[in-house]
């Protein structure tokens, strides 16, 4: 198993962003303490996807945390990022894992148990159970209940972040359940000071453990 640093998981979002902009948001959200980072874009090019990819992953080596890409196994190879995150409707965990080789990061996103345990037993590295709230990221998702966030933490030994409207101030609802940290698009990338949203909600994050 690898050991990954799941505590702030950033999502980008790069929509309506300048490219400057969006990188500048992205290295300050790095400074702020988040520790893990996807890279999501729906609208780009393959070739625009790629070329920003690289980027991102310069920015990422500079604080030694790593970067995946949503969905696009052949960006995370042409990229040479360190892997992949797939959804239920992407490509399977098993291939994803076997086009990437063992060393690879995959993630996948889970909504129930069985689910859980099937990206578990294809290979999956970390899973993310969402949505906890409704969230006005563009996403088609279904809202999943803090009970089954809490059996999915339980059933699978790899760390499970929660997303879905999560913000520093309503992390109460994830108190108890052992997950492996929070994933957050526009807590973050809306936010005018992306540095001290990021602290906030480490903070934030850090009072759910203590209490
Ligand atoms: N998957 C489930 S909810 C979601 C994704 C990608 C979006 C979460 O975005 P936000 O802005 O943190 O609610
Ligand atoms: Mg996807």
């Amino acid at each position: 198993m690898k050991t990954l640093d799941t505590t702030l998981y950033l999502v980008t979002d790069s929509t309506g962003l300048s490219e400057e902009v969006f990188l500048e948001k992205v290295e300050l959200a790095l400074q702020g303490g988040v520790t893990f980072l996807q890279l999501r874009e729906k609208e780009r090019s393959t070739r625009e996807y790629i070329r920003l990819a690289r980027q991102v992953h310069a920015l990422a080596l500079r604080y030694q945390v790593p970067l995946v890409v949503d969905d696009r196994v052949d960006v995370a190879l042409a990229a040479e990022v360190d892997g992949v995150h797939v959804g239920q409707s992407d490509m399977p965990v098993e291939l994803a894992r076997t086009i990437l080789g063992p060393e690879k990061i995959v993630g996948a996103t889970a909504k129930t148990v069985p689910q859980a345990l099937e990206a578990l037993e294809q290979g999956a590295d970390y899973l993310g159970v969402g949505a906890i709230y409704p969230t006005t990221t563009k996403v088609i998702t279904i809202m999943t209940s803090t009970d089954t966030l809490g059996e999915i933490c339980r059933a699978v030994p790899i760390p499970v972040n929660a997303i879905g409207g999560l913000n520093r101030d309503n992390l109460g609802v994830l108190k108890g359940i052992p997950i492996g940290g929070i994933c957050v698009v526009s807590a973050i990338m809306k936010a005018a000071d992306p540095r001290a949203a990021a602290e906030g909600l480490r903070q934030a994050y850090d009072e759910l453990r203590k209490g």
